[in-house]
């Protein structure tokens, strides 16, 4: 006889996978606001919202408002950071960016720094910046862990 024990296992396992199912483990890449592990329109939308509601770190406002720009239904795994969104590297996230990241997007997401930025000089002919860092790139992949424990240096 199936036991309330092999039941419950089973519960817990659905749920488990339901949770897990909810929050996909992406790697974080620069650029991707909602966690999705791609930068795509919602993305450059989300960093001008935060822009636009004075880089705050209310995500309702920051939603909120970008639901203003564009109506969609937006999520924020991270916000957009200074250091982190710099694309133009002008060591502040700024509108230069937001148009880098869309003229990025916009040239099929380009490698060639030259091709992006004059699309985002086209886009907005006040963006003379040049893309120094390109969206997408997976955060802290060149970071690699030293720290060794229980070695003592001679
Ligand atoms: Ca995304
Ligand atoms: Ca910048």
């Amino acid at each position: 006889m199936i036991g309330k024990k092999y039941l419950l296992c089973c519960l817990i396992v659905v749920l488990f996978l339901g949770v897990f199912s909810e929050f996909p483990l992406y790697a974080h890449v620069r650029g991707d606001f909602d966690g999705n592990g791609v930068v795509n329109v919602s993305d450059v939308i989300l960093m001008l919202a935060w822009i636009q509601t004075r880089k705050s770190t209310d995500i309702t406002k920051v939603t909120g408002r970008a639901n203003e720009i564009l109506s969609d239904t937006y999520t924020v795994a991270y916000l957009p950071d200074n250091s982190i969104d710099d694309y133009d590297g002008n060591n502040t996230a700024d509108i230069s960016d937001v148009v880098l990241m869309l003229a990025w997007i916009q040239t099929r997401k380009s490698t060639d720094p030259v091709k992006v930025s004059a699309r985002a000089t086209e886009i907005l002919s006040t963006v003379v910046s040049t893309i120094g860092i390109f969206p997408e790139t997976e955060l802290g992949s060149s970071t690699i862990p030293i720290s060794i424990t229980g070695i003592t240096p001679n």
